[in-house]
């Protein structure tokens, strides 16, 4: 990526990056909590990250015309989404599971705070997730903690990390390498914009159209990850590069080449905008979006 496409990504997600700290910094902490458990939350959580998925949720609640009487709602989507994506990195760098030291350029949660603490914390985030948005009331919010519980549950996220984990027997070659992909990254992709598109009351059209384009930019999302894993430095990349091969994950970048993949993840990204077709110019964020991470570094 140019410098110049990165200070556009940084650019076009900074308002939402900045909107998300606040709204994750009011809501992260139950009250009671214990101060040392609300320390290691708030060390997981703020002051990190991209805050991809709550630019999308944002981002497909303007697209699908999400009035300002919506907007709490869409906000507690934002923090949910971010919350489960938090927890799900807490959990990835486990010892058990992906074992990493290296997260958001910091110490990984179980090496500052102890494993014991690492997963508690998880668990935490996790159920704050569901409460965050079960706490709005109402029919829009029962059918949000649905959208956030399948995709993050044991037919989505969890499966794909099982998968990843050789836990369960998936197929070999690209299929197996998609099923991980579209659960264990696509889904909460996926759900950030279902989610963003429903709490502005989004007609099916919209709906529809807004997922095409979630499943397709996951897809990309993740390929370009694991191009990054094979390009990138463990410096610009704030966690450890190189780890696909050495872990021998399946990768489409050992299974296509590098030069291939790169023009997957074009594909995605064209078909990701060509999603957005039924949609006028409200949607333009999304499209610019879905070229921006394309061409991401980090
Ligand atoms: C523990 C149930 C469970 C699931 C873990 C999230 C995850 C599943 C594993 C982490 C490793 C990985 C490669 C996940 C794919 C998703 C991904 C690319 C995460 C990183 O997302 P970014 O780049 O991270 O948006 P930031 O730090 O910017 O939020």
């Amino acid at each position: 990526m140019t410098d110049t496409g990165k200070t556009e990504l940084t650019a076009l997600l900074a308002p939402y990056a900045t909107s998300a700290e606040a709204l994750l910094a009011r809501w992260l902490v139950p009250e009671g909590a214990p101060e040392s458990l609300a320390v290691a939350m708030r060390y997981c959580v703020l002051d990190g990250g991209k805050r991809l998925r709550p630019a999308l949720v944002r981002m497909a609640f303007e697209a699908a015309g999400g009035e300002a009487s919506r907007r709490e709602l869409a906000d507690r989507a934002s923090v949910a989404v971010e919350l489960i994506h938090a927890y799900s990195l807490v959990h990835d760098d486990l010892p058990a599971m992906d074992d990493d030291v290296l997260r958001r350029g910091r110490p990984t949660a179980h090496v500052k705070f102890g494993e014991a603490m690492a997963i508690l914390v998880g668990d935490a985030l996790q159920t704050r997730a569901f409460g965050v948005l079960a706490e709005a009331g109402g029919e829009c919010s029962a059918r949000l903690v649905c959208e956030l519980a399948r995709a993050s549950g044991g037919a989505g996220m969890v499966a794909g990390q099982v998968a990843d984990m050789d836990l369960c027997d998936i197929p070999a070659g690209r299929e197996g390498i998609e099923y991980i992909h579209a659960r264990k990254t696509g889904a909460i992709i996926l759900a950030a914009v279902r989610m963003g598109a429903i709490c502005a009351g989004a007609s099916d059209v919209v709906l529809n159209a807004v997922t095409a384009y979630a499943a397709a930019l996951g897809e990309a999302f993740q390929v370009v990850d694991d191009l990054l894993d094979v390009t990138a430095t463990t410096e610009s990349l704030g966690k450890t590069a190189g780890k696909d091969e050495r872990d021998e994950k399946r990768s489409i970048v050992a299974l296509l080449g590098l030069e291939a993949t790169q023009a997957h993840a074009d594909a995605l990204t064209r078909g990701a905008v060509e999603a957005l077709a039924p949609l006028g110019c409200e949607a333009d964020t999304l499209r610019q979006l879905a070229a921006l991470l394309a061409d991401r570094v980090h």
